[in-house]
Parts: structure tokens; C-alpha cells; sequence
């Protein structure tokens, strides 16, 4: 990252933006990080620097905001997630879609800025081989989400290799966060799991005990999103989508890694229809690419992450005890 760096945050009051937004704010300086989203819900996002109503089905209007602040990379994260989409199929194709094209059709005009889109390990499918998924595989996926990611990843590709787009991305296991909550994903009981061993004791869980997923703890997806960014471009070797990988465990194994902190916390088990997409999904990713060509690696076990994850939630009740 350089000082010359100016970011602009699309989907920002998100799960992913809420925390990247503070961090680049941390590292550049609060007045080269604009933050936008579809609407203004205050907090550090809104008000601890320049923040911008924008829907990205608006292209124009993203187009003015690149240009007033001459924005040299642009991080792309409105999205709607897999179970929200699924809910919604046509307009979360629609989001996820037209969103991109907006940014990419923009990038390929005017040549000056970097993109990150992330992706997801929603396009694997049934038919991918669930251990040790491979960067390059079988991809069938069975959700909208899924659907609109994958459709993303080749024209991420297209733009880069027909236009030049510099664009670079990331496909997500499950992210676990305490700054913000997520909205609408599969993986989401991995956070929520937390929150209400702290504020009930008991907690019960849309997926079986024994679902395993991939997942990475908010820091290390931050440290892997830069990272990739900030690669010089000849490392970044493809321009579809990384894997990246972490953790992968259950239901379960989280509850134990809680309950050596919270021993009297216990589980239900109540699946619902996200269990059919965490089934169609990878158990364990191999994400050799991205270590090999510009340094991935995690920090985070799930030990250290239970820990710190517990250890800020409670600092937050402490603050705001309302909780
Ligand atoms: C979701 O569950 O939809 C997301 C994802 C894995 O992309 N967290």
C-alpha cells in the first residue's frame, strides 16, 4: 500500500467492508478511504471518513465518485449472499451481476484503477471433489449465488485478458468477524455461534453437527485480500478467482473449541434449508496457487480464533452493555 493509494469501498457496511474500511482507514488515513453502500447506517463507516449513498446497479453514479477522488483501487463487496439469493433468485442475480459489470465496464474505459471482486466457494458444486478442492475443477453450483459467482470469475478473466482490467479476487470460505455481522450467508452460524454463548449459553444451529466447512478468521481474509491487491501484477497468475483457505471444521467442533472457555454452553441441532447448500459445498480447499505465487498464509487456527473472537465480544458488552 502507498500513500498515493486512494480506496473506494463498494458494499461497505457489509460483513467484509466494516472491517476493511476501518483498517485501510487505519493505514492510509481516514480521508483516502471512501466508503459507500446502498445506505447510510452511521457508525465508524458512516462518519469516521468520506462516506457515499450508492447503489452499484448505479453505474453512473459510481463512475462520478471514482472520478472525484481520481480512486486508485476499488474494492467491490455488495453482493447478496446464498441464502438471501435464494430467497430472491432473480434479483440476486441481478445484484450480483449487474453490480460487477458496472465496475468492469468503468475499469475498461478509463484504465486507471485496480478492481477487487471477491468470489466464493459457493461455485463448487456437488460434483467438485469435496476434499482439497482444487484451484482448477469440476464446477457445478447448484445456488443463485453460486451461480452469479462463477459467472463473475470468467468475466473477471475476460476483462483482464480482452481489456487489460487489472482486477483480482479472492473465493471466500465462510468469514468470521465480531466487528460486524454477516447478512444472509450459509456460514453464518459460525459467527452468531459466538454471540449467543456470551449472551444465553445455549445456541441452536441451522446446519448438523457434523457439516464441515471451510472457514478463515476476518484478519487473515483482510491480510489476504491486500496482500493480493497490493501483488506485483506478474504474480497474480489467475485472474479468475484464488482458492484461499484457513480452518475447515463443524458445528460441533467450534461448540468444543467455546466450550473450553464457556463450559456450560451448549448446542442444538435444527437444520433448515441452508443445509442442502452447505452439502453441495467443499469440505477443505487446496489453495497451493496462492501461497506459491504471492505468499498466502494464514495465521489463525481455530484456537486462536475462539479466543480472540470471545475475548472481543466480551470487550463490546463491556462497552455497550445492552448487548
Ligand atoms: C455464504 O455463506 O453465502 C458466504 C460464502 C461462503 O460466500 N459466507
Amino acid at each position: 500500500m502507498s500513500t498515493s493509494d486512494t480506496v473506494l469501498v463498494l458494499g461497505a457496511a457489509g460483513q467484509i467492508g466494516t472491517d476493511l474500511v476501518m483498517r485501510l482507514r487505519n493505514e492510509l488515513g481516514s480521508d483516502k478511504v471512501i466508503a459507500t453502500d446502498v445506505k447510510n447506517q452511521g457508525g465508524a463507516i458512516g462518519n469516521d471518513g468520506p462516506f457515499h449513498t450508492i447503489d452499484v446497479m448505479n453505474g453512473q453514479a459510481m463512475a462520478e465518485i471514482i472520478d472525484k477522488y481520481k480512486v486508485t483501487h476499488v474494492y467491490h463487496l455488495a453482493a447478496l449472499l446464498s441464502a438471501t439469493a435464494e430467497k430472491n433468485p432473480m434479483f440476486g442475480w441481478k445484484l450480483n451481476m449487474e453490480g460487477l459489470f458496472n465496475l468492469l465496464e468503468i475499469a475498461r474505459e478509463k484504465k486507471s484503477f485496480q478492481i477487487f471482486w471477491p468470489s466464493s466457494i459457493a461455485v463448487f458444486g456437488p460434483t467438485t471433489p469435496a476434499q482439497k478442492t482444487p484451484q482448477h475443477t469440476i464446477m457445478e453450483p447448484t445456488t443463485v449465488y453460486g451461480i452469479s459467482k462463477q459467472a463473475g470469475e470468467r468475466w473477471c478473466e475476460y476483462y483482464f485478458n480482452k481489456y487489460g482490467v487489472d482486477v483480482r479476487s479472492i473465493r471466500y470460505p465462510g468469514l468470521i468477524s465480531y466487528k460486524s455481522a454477516p447478512g444472509g450467508g450459509t456460514t453464518d452460524y459460525a459467527v452468531d455461534i459466538y454471540h449467543k454463548a456470551l449472551d444465553q449459553g445455549t445456541y441452536e444451529c441451522f446446519l448438523s453437527a457434523n457439516t464441515v466447512l471451510p472457514m478463515m478468521y476476518m484478519p487473515d481474509a483482510l491480510d489476504a485480500t491486500i496482500n493480493l491487491m497490493h501483488a506485483p501484477a506478474e504474480k497474480v497468475k489467475i485472474r479468475s478467482s484464488y482458492n484461499v483457505a484457513a480452518i475447515s471444521f463443524d458445528p460441533q467442533t467450534i461448540a468444543a473449541s467455546i466450550q473450553k472457555h464457556i463450559p456450560d454452553f451448549t448446542v442444538t441441532y435444527k437444520p433448515d434449508f441452508r443445509q442442502a447448500i452447505a452439502d453441495s459445498w467443499p469440505q477443505s480447499i487446496d489453495d497451493s496457487a496462492a501461497r506459491t505465487d504471492w505468499g498466502w498464509k494464514e495465521k489463525f487456527d481455530l484456537t486462536a480464533m475462539t479466543a480472540d473472537m470471545l475475548l472481543n465480544l466480551k470487550k463490546q458488552r463491556d462497552i455497550t452493555p445492552s448487548h
